[in-house]
């Protein structure tokens, strides 16, 4: 998969080349381009905002510039367009599981109030775009929120993941959170590891763990439970 980023701070995302995806990078199953907004300008101040039509605080971004990157960095190719904005629908795991079946993606971050409407609007006619959010809270700009993105795509794509059945259990698969983990000692601070973990019998660890997801979901995000599919609770579950 091939992701650009379009950014007027390309160093601010330099740390998608550490760590997993760094090695998913050298590994050749992701390549990543990050460009500098500011390589689209032409006056010497390289001026990338303007103030807002209609008045009020802050700063927009301004649509020549931005309509010359995306035409250089799309050019030839429809990818997904992907705008960060707190005003955008929410980001989830069933959009990273999509994300993670394109070929490319093009993330462009504004700064500021915003980049002006006419960008989406006009790279809405040659390619898919969504205004996406990654919470309820608002960042300085949309790098962070990029990050956070490409780190939940890119952990999806084949290969990436040392063991793939983790991506498959995560919380959001089945629509759950995941229950705690343990591993060694067997008691620490006098905390003692579940027996049933240390039972051997998977069928009832399994149970256990279902369980525990369940009353978890319950107690943090009863949302959740609400938006689980028709059936996807067992009779054992609905006792809980
Ligand atoms: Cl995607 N961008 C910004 N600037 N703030 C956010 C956000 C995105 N998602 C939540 N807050």
């Amino acid at each position: 998969m091939r992701i650009d980023v379009v950014t007027i701070f390309p160093e601010y995302l330099a740390p998608l080349r550490a760590a997993l995806l760094g090695k998913a990078i050298d590994r050749g199953l992701l390549d990543v381009r990050v460009h500098d907004l500011r390589d689209w300008t032409h006056d010497v101040h390289k001026a990338v905002d303007d103030s807002p039509y209609g008045g009020g605080p802050g700063m927009v971004m301004k649509p020549q510039i931005w309509g010359d990157a995306l035409d250089s960095v799309c050019a030839g190719d429809t990818p997904r367009l992907v705008v960060p904005t707190p005003a955008g629908k929410p980001f989830t795991q069933v959009m990273a599981r999509s994300y993670a079946t394109e070929s490319r993606l093009v993330f462009a971050c504004g700064r500021y109030e915003g980049i002006d409407q006419r960008v989406i609007d006009d790279a809405a006619r040659r390619m898919p775009v969504d205004e996406v959010s990654i919470g309820d809270y608002v960042l300085v700009g949309g790098e962070v929120a990029v990050m956070v993105m490409v780190e939940a795509v890119a952990r999806l794509l084949p290969g990436v993941l040392g063991n793939p059945a983790s991506a498959e259990q995560d919380s959001f698969s089945d629509g759950l959170l995941e229950g705690p983990s343990y591993t060694r000692p067997e008691v620490w601070r006098e905390f003692a590891v579940p027996d049933i973990l240390r039972s051997g019998n998977h069928a009832a660890i399994d149970r256990w763990r279902r369980d525990k997801a369940i009353e978890r979901t319950f107690e943090r995000r009863p949302d959740l439970l609400e938006r689980l599919p028709e059936g996807a609770l067992d009779k054992h579950d609905r006792a809980l």
